[in-house]
């Protein structure tokens, strides 16, 4: 029985979201032969690092990046940081040896991901990104059903991701605010996600017409980790928005399927709606993670009269991430719901069998090069106005 030994570099919430995912591996994925160890929790500040590392049982800790990506006792180097330094330590990574984990997305811009892409294919390293939502059960089950042709020919991909915490004028800015570290606002943040469904589930993106907007240009400037947003406003100044806080897109994929998509910090009473139907021609699936484990399907073959949207609960064990050989379920046995920690416990299950096989999990850099394309695209498209192709 092998160890994968994680550097993991970030504490906030997705370095917590990683953290418990490598620590539930042996409770849920106990067939997994590698098991995680946490080696080694990256960070700048000792004192809360130091504090995290013991709440979430890392055994070490680090403030410098170089010298953890010098270690000989590390094998998978875990990103979980603001989106601004995610390919220069992925490539720092990859020359050194280690396998990569990047959270979304991966670059601040497609010619930067496509360094991180070259750096890793060329280290022969495993590499892939945290895009959590393919494996919801449901959404996993989606695209199962969408491969089996259950809804046919795919016309129209519409996706919604709400969310309303900047939807105050009295929110602090935030790293998520401010270009220089973010890339975008709600594009690269939300909309990501989105695009990276729509590429696994539908398809390839041919072009994109894109409008965006900054409803709030300035805001308070913020303490704690966000210190330095704002560092330069004096009391009661306060500091420039110079990201999107809401995008609008059509879509138009490779197989000539129809998409519109949106995504917005300023949808108030959405927390997290993040929501996409899909339409065919023998059906529709429709998926909404605030109600996580319900897949909609609708069946056009159902008798006349007897049709409508039927709620599938994929907490089955003959749903993905669900079942294991005996009958309690991996989790837990039928309509014992599971929730958002899991996509990241099923994803980074995912990662550790593909570093024992050697082969990366989709979304992979690669996959992850094509939705900053469609990022770029948007942010191009939003710019020039009209129609724009995607590399
Ligand atoms: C904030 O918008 C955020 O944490 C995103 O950064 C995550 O990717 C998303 O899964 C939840 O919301």
């Amino acid at each position: 029985m092998g160890e994968i030994r994680v550097g993991l570099v970030g504490y906030a919430f997705m370095g917590r979201a990683h953290s418990n995912a490598y620590r539930q591996i042996p409770f849920y994925f106990p067939e997994i032969e590698s098991k995680p160890v946490l080696k080694v929790l990256c960070g700048r500040s000792p004192e809360p690092l130091a504090q995290a590392a013991a709440a979430m049982g890392w055994e070490e800790t680090e403030t410098d990046f170089e010298a953890l990506v010098a270690r000989d006792d590390i094998d998978l180097i875990d990103i979980t940081t603001p989106n601004n330094v995610h390919v220069a330590m992925a490539i720092k990574a990859a020359q050194a040896g280690k396998h990569v984990f990047c959270e979304k997305p991966l670059a601040m811009s497609l010619a930067e991901a496509k360094q991180a892409q070259e750096a890793v294919e060329a280290a022969g390293v495993v590499n892939m990104v945290c895009h959590n939502y393919r494996r919801a059960p449901a959404v996993s089950l989606a695209k199962q059903m969408i491969d089996d042709g259950i809804i046919g020919e795919i016309y129209h991909w519409r996706s919604q991701y709400l969310q309303d915490w900047l939807v105050d004028p009295q929110a602090p800015a935030v790293w998520r605010t401010q270009k220089a570290i973010a890339g975008s606002g709600a594009l690269g943040d939300l909309l990501a996600h989105s695009i990276d469904l729509a590429l696994w589930l539908v398809g390839d993106i041919d072009r994109v017409c894109c409008d965006m907007e900054t409803f709030i240009k300035e805001r308070p400037p913020l303490g704690g980790i966000d210190a330095t947003l704002g560092a330069s406003a004096g009391a009661g100044e306060k500091v420039k928005v110079d990201v999107d806080d809401g995008v609008v897109a059509l879509v138009r994929f490779a197989n000539g399927a129809l998409g519109t998509m949106e995504a917005t910090r300023f949808a108030p009473g959405h927390r997290n709606y993040n929501f996409f139907e899909v339409n065919g021609s023998r059906g529709s699936l429709r998926f909404n993670l605030e109600r996580m484990n319900e897949l909609e399907y609708y069946n056009c073959a159902d008798p006349d009269g007897q049709q409508g949207f039927r709620v599938i609960q994929a907490t089955e064990n003959v749903h993905p991430f669900m079942g294991v050989p005996d009958d309690g379920g991996r989790y837990w046995p039928p309509g014992h719901i599971v929730g958002y920690e899991h996509t990241f416990i099923n994803t980074v299950a995912d990662l550790l069998v593909g570093i024992e096989k050697g082969e990366s999990p989709a979304p992979t850099f690669a996959d992850a090069v094509k939705t900053q394309a469609v990022l770029e695209a948007c942010q191009n498209a939003a710019e020039a106005g009209g129609w724009v192709q995607v590399e």
